[in-house]
């Protein structure tokens, strides 16, 4: 901290470093597995931060949510079982409340301490935890993956802070084997998938590790101004059967019953924002195979 601004820098992405100005210090606290910050910022409103790394801002948390939410659900008809890994901060479970067909909603998050500061400092979107569908499993995803009964889930949602950390396994092999296990045929895993600016060489790992275990494979991406780069990407994988063509959603939000009468209007999300995240910058095409 310096002059009352933040300057976020990390190996991810070295050699930059963005920063916020700082109203008010919130919280400071560290956990088992990180360190943990809230600040009010002069502009982005609240932000929170896990060991040094923006995971969200009131302000343009609404992009992130949205799309990672959508894109997996809109993209199969009727979504009946879901699950969240990460995501402690109930923002994916807010988003994914406005699909009526969802019955049940299952999330692992291993750090209990994200999930109390977004119920105190984020009500915005911890709301997500007051959905009945909700089941909150505290604990570590690798774990709780492996004791899922085959195929129950329609979708799989990876909202996991970067692959630094507790996140780390987050990104290999085993971890994407047992996500396909738990999915239906012709189920749906949306994964955050990094910066196509910043980590090309990791969504190519990723893809290429993807593309062993599921049967499609896409990448979308988003603006989200307070992420490195100012973007963040989306796999889109889907497991053999019923095919998916994540291109066009099958499930469009705007004919969902309820979706947009939420307690929340959406802000970034719509059916044309879903079919232009797919479209993608050459370099990426030329850097990445099998885009
Ligand atoms: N879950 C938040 C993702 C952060 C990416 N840098």
């Amino acid at each position: 901290e310096k002059d009352r601004v933040l300057y976020f820098n990390n190996p991810m992405w070295p050699g930059e470093a963005h920063s916020l100005k700082v109203e008010k210090i919130l919280f400071k606290g560290k956990s088992e597995f990180q360190e943990v910050l809230v600040f009010e910022s002069a502009s982005y409103g609240k932000v929170l931060v896990l060991d040094g790394i923006v995971q969200l801002t009131e302000k343009d948390e609404c992009a992130y949510q949205e799309m990672i939410a959508h894109l997996p659900l809109c993209s199969i008809k009727s979504p009946k079982k879901v699950l969240v890994v990460g995501g402690g901060d109930g923002g994916v479970l807010r988003e994914i409340s406005r699909h009526s067909s969802v019955e049940l909603i299952d999330i692992c998050e291993i750090d209990k301490m994200v999930i109390d500061v977004s119920k105190k400092y984020f009500p915005d979107l911890a709301i997500g935890f007051e959905d009945p569908r909700v089941n909150l499993h505290v604990g570590d995803a690798v774990e709780f993956l492996r004791n899922t009964p085959e195929g129950k889930y329609d979708a799989v949602i990876v909202d996991s802070s970067d692959p630094v950390g507790p996140a780390i396994e987050l990104v290999e092999k085993p971890f994407f084997a047992t996500i396909a296990r738990a999915l239906r045929p012709g189920g749906v895993l949306c994964n955050m998938a990094e910066s196509m600016w910043l980590h090309t060489h990791l969504i190519q790992d990723m893809i290429s590790i993807c593309r062993e275990t599921f049967s499609s494979v896409h990448y979308a991406w988003a603006s989200v101004p307070t992420y490195p780069s100012g973007a963040i990407g989306f796999l889109l994988c889907s497991t053999e059967g019923r095919s998916v063509d994540f291109k066009h959603p099958v499930n469009p939000i705007e004919k969902l019953e309820g979706a947009l009468q939420h307690q929340r209007e959406l802000r970034f999300y719509n059916s044309e924002m879903h079919k232009a995240a797919f479209a993608l910058p050459c370099f990426l095409k030329r850097e990445v195979s099998c885009l």
